[in-house]
């Protein structure tokens, strides 16, 4: 990979609006705030997305602390360095615990940058073998049965590949049950728990089984990975583990412990699309599926994750749904269904352009920090 020199990142929290609010076992949103991390390099530009959200519920990270350890800790340890080549990042910022979303961002800036300089894509340097993947939807828990059934109606209708419904208890067996019912066994259905349950709650998961369910995701908490392989032992249906799964080391772990049987891959809750490659590799050396998650993502974000589920081990849909699921616009050119799929980008990078009105009616706070020597180049490029 070429190395690059970086004279400054831009670094944006966004607040883009909802279509409709979501709601999952922890919460409810009505808009999602995002930080994109915008590298400048002596020869390009790279962006980046950093996943966390406005607090700490879906995991420990949050939008103000990624902030902060971008600009007092990552940024030192990357600018006035000289050249560094992006697959260096990591090891480059391994000192620092955790923050892994935060990590992921300026990892794949400084590859969207690097790429560019050497005109390639990132699905193909990824490895990726496919032009389109297939698109799944994530439906959130909904204030009624009518309005579950409504809701998937019309995905199933945009032709969604895969529905996902968000479970808790009070909202587990009879929405998925009368999915099952409604709309037939032919459809491809998983759910999601966020970590809501324990494992006392294994006798309430087990009806679960009747339903045809490709896997259940993340139902007992982050660190319940025996646990998990417990509830395995007495669970038909698949487990998949989303927030769990922090590293390829934790994947090769849960996988050998019998705790999860398909694995959800998400780059900033692994520290980086590299890192995310990792877990695939070892995920399908073992047989295990694996699927790209979503964390409503900007175009940015989604254009990675389109590549990223290109790789032959991707063999599920993932959370990858049309830019319209989550925002009415966005700060690229959406994501559209086709037939189905999402088209893998393929220009140099992340292979999508950041819009730079759009930008800046969505941003909420903004700064430039500039390499020693950079100090000037305040706003190049945009
Ligand atoms: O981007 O389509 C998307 C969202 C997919 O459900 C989704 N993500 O646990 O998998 C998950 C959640 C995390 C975000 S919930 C606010
Ligand atoms: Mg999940």
């Amino acid at each position: 990979m070429t190395s690059v020199t970086p004279h400054g990142f831009e670094t944006r929290v966004l607040r883009i609006p909802l279509v409709a609010p979501f709601e999952t076992s922890f919460g409810r949103q009505d808009e999602r705030e995002v930080i994109l991390v915008r590298a400048v390099t002596a020869g390009a530009e790279g962006w980046g997305e950093c996943v966390t959200m406005p607090m700490p519920l879906y995991s420990s990270e949050h939008t103000e602390g990624a902030w902060d350890v971008l600009h007092r800790f990552l940024y030192p340890a990357l600018l006035g360095v000289g050249p560094i080549n992006p697959r260096h990042v990591a090891g480059r910022v391994e000192h620092i615990v955790g923050h892994r979303m935060t990590k992921a961002a300026v990892e794949l800036a400084l590859l969207d940058a690097a790429l560019h300089e050497r005109d390639e894509s990132f699905a193909s340097y990824l490895g990726a073998d496919r032009t389109h993947v297939p698109s799944g939807v994530s439906v959130g828990i909904m204030p009624s049965l009518d309005a579950l059934l409504a809701t998937v109606q019309d995905y199933l209708d945009q032709g969604y590949a895969r529905i996902k419904i968000k479970i808790r208890p009070g909202w587990d067996v009879e929405p998925t049950r009368l999915l099952r019912r409604t709309f037939g066994d032919d459809l491809l259905l998983q759910v999601d728990a966020n970590a809501a349950y324990t494992l006392s709650d294994a006798r309430l998961l087990r009806q679960l089984d009747d339903l045809g369910l490709l896997l259940i995701e993340q139902p007992l908490a982050e660190d319940d990975l025996v646990q998990h392989a417990a509830l395995a032992t007495q669970l038909q249906t698949p487990i998949c583990l989303d927030e769990s799964i922090v590293s390829a080391k934790v994947a090769a772990d849960a996988i050998t412990l019998g705790a999860t049987q398909v694995i959800n891959v998400k780059a900033g809750r692994v520290g980086g699309y590299l890192e995310a490659v990792r877990i695939h590799d070892v995920a399908r050396a073992h047989g295990v599926p694996v699927w790209c998650g979503g964390m409503l993502e900007t175009g940015v974000g989604r254009a990675a994750n389109a590549a990223l589920a290109a790789l032959p081990g991707f063999t599920l849909p993932g959370d990858i749904s049309a830019s319209d699921r989550f925002y009415a616009q966005d700060v690229t050119d959406p994501f559209v269904l086709d037939e189905g799929r999402i088209a893998v980008p393929t220009g140099p990078g992340l292979g999508v352009e950041v819009d730079a009105e759009r930008l800046e009616a969505v941003t909420v706070r903004q700064s430039w920090t500039p390499a020693p020597g950079h100090e000037a180049a305040a706003v190049v490029g945009l």
